[in-house]
């Protein structure tokens, strides 16, 4: 039902309020001056739209000092109204049919992006979106069952409505059309894991495949089904955390959490959600080039493993698709 669009809309959000390390905000540009525009324009042909400026929002965020916690969230003000104006922006994209990337950014901003597709699907197709969220961590505390207070923890959790608030100014704004079915969600790659959250994940019979999953039945039957529970020809929100990545590949985030996915099986997963040519959106987010920047391989290898992972969520495959499978033959 979806053509391959030819057309992408690029959402570069320049924002770190939903937790307290600054420098994920500096993401979009290290990942744009790397050539991550350029390989996806000359080498998958893409139309770009959208893609001169990196968004700080500055308009609506509020001084910190007039942002005090709300519900114990941290920033409450400013992650609402960014999160409001990215899901106007990648609304607009996706109405027009446009593959919506979102370079983040800290994972808060998907409340927008999921909020945007979400709606321009209902409205163009008529259909409610899944969502793929391939993380280290869930990201489904509700302001009470957080720890910290960031709200980067808790984006899920206003996405599928189990977390509400009446306040615009508090997230109040976001509609049933923004919203996502915890039926619809599926996550690949946890393993940090907070106890409210795990009891969330049960008590809402969450679909979620862990690294565990993954080492026992290897990732490529992982994705078969991860698609399968979605359901064939659902139209798919991919967000990647880069933090699902092993620190190996992508040391430079704010929670690194050590046991993680290989850049290949990172690669794989959106290469296969691409493939389905359900893909209506997709988010890179949490790369934070200020941080392990002393390191060996330091902020340059999470920059060009993020690279990566865009490359292969707009349909990077290693081979052309009219590539036959090998077949095997026996002698005997
Ligand atoms: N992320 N579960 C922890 C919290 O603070 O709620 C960590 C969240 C990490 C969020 O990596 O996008
Ligand atoms: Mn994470
Ligand atoms: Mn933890
Ligand atoms: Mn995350």
């Amino acid at each position: 039902f979806l053509s391959q669009p030819q057309d992408l809309g690029i959402v570069a959000v320049g924002f770190s309020g939903g937790q307290g390390k600054p420098g994920v905000d500096a993401a979009p540009t290290a990942l744009i001056e790397s050539g991550l525009l350029t390989q996806l324009r000359d080498e998958l042909g893409y139309r770009l739209h959208g893609h001169d400026a990196v968004h700080s929002y500055a308009d609506v965020v509020p001084p910190p000092e007039r942002d005090q916690p709300h519900r114990g969230m941290k920033n409450p003000r400013a992650v609402s109204a960014v999160t409001r104006r990215i899901a106007d922006q990648v609304y607009e994209h996706a109405r027009e049919g446009r593959l919506v990337l979102t370079l983040g950014g800290d994972h808060s901003i998907a409340i927008g992006t999921i909020a945007g597709s979400a709606r321009a699907t209902r409205e163009r197709l008529g259909r409610d979106i899944a969502v793929i969220w391939v993380d280290a961590h869930a990201d489904i505390n509700t302001p009470e069952t957080s720890g910290s207070g960031n709200v980067h923890g808790m984006p899920v959790s206003f996405l599928t409505g189990l977390a509400r608030e009446d306040k615009e100014e508090f997230f109040g704004w976001l509609t049933d059309e923004h919203r996502v079915s915890v039926k619809k969600l599926v996550y690949i790659g946890l393993r940090d894991v907070d106890v409210g959250e795990k009891r969330i994940l049960r008590e809402n019979g969450i679909k979620a495949f862990s690294m565990f999953d993954i080492d026992k039945h290897g990732i490529g039957r992982v994705v078969e089904m991860a698609l399968a529970h979605i359901g064939n020809d659902t139209p798919i929100h991919l967000s990647f955390d880069v933090d699902a990545l092993d620190p190996m590949w992508a040391p430079s985030t704010g929670t690194p959490v050590r046991g993680g996915l290989t850049l290949r099986e990172g690669d794989f997963i959106c290469e296969s959600v691409h493939q389905t040519g359900s893909l209506v959106a997709v988010d890179l987010v949490e790369v934070n080039p200020r941080l392990a920047a002393d390191t060996d391989l330091g902020a340059h290898e999470t920059v060009r493993a993020g690279c990566s992972i865009s490359d292969a969520e707009a349909g990077l495959e290693p081979r052309a698709p009219s590539c036959p499978e090998p077949t095997l033959t026996s002698n005997t």
